[in-house]
C-alpha cells in the first residue's frame, strides 16, 4: 500500500465518522422540542402564563422537562432592556409548566425559557411572545 492509498483510506475513514455524528444529532437535538403558550390567566398586576413543550414529530407533550432558566424582557415592544420578575410556579398538570411575570407595564413581552429534557444533552431554549397587562 503506498502512502496515497493510506490517507484515501483515512478520508474515508473520517468521511464516515463525519456521517454516524450527523445522524445521531439528528435523531436528538433541541430543534426536536418546542415550547408553546397555552394560557394566560392576569391577576392582579401578576400573570400566570402556562406553557407547554411538545416533541415536534410526534405532538407528544413531554411532561419531564426541568425548566431551570425564565426570565421576561419587552424585547418585541422595541424595550428588550425592561425586564420583568418571572418565577417557574408549581404545574398544575403533567406537561404543562406555568411561570409566573410581573410585568411593569402592558404590552408584548418576550418571555425566555430554558429546560432540560431526560435524554437530551442539548438544552432546549425558547423565546415566546406574550400580552400582558394593561
Ligand atoms: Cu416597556
Amino acid at each position: 500500500m503506498t502512502s496515497h492509498h493510506i490517507t484515501r483510506a483515512l478520508a474515508g475513514v473520517c468521511l464516515t465518522a463525519t456521517i454516524v455524528l450527523s445522524a445521531a444529532s439528528a435523531r436528538a437535538a433541541a430543534s426536536d422540542y418546542r415550547f408553546e403558550v397555552a394560557n394566560v390567566k392576569a391577576a392582579g398586576s401578576k400573570s400566570d402564563v402556562t406553557v407547554r413543550l411538545l416533541h415536534v414529530t410526534d405532538k407528544k407533550p413531554v411532561t419531564d422537562a426541568v425548566i431551570f432558566e425564565v426570565s421576561a424582557d419587552m424585547g418585541p415592544d422595541g424595550m428588550p432592556t425592561m425586564k420583568a420578575p418571572a418565577k417557574l410556579m408549581p404545574a398544575s398538570q403533567p406537561g404543562l409548566y406555568v411561570i409566573e411575570v410581573e410585568p411593569g407595564m402592558g404590552g408584548t413581552w418576550a418571555l425566555q425559557l430554558a429546560a432540560k429534557v431526560q435524554g437530551e444533552t442539548e438544552t432546549v431554549r425558547a423565546t415566546l411572545p406574550v400580552k400582558l397587562g394593561k
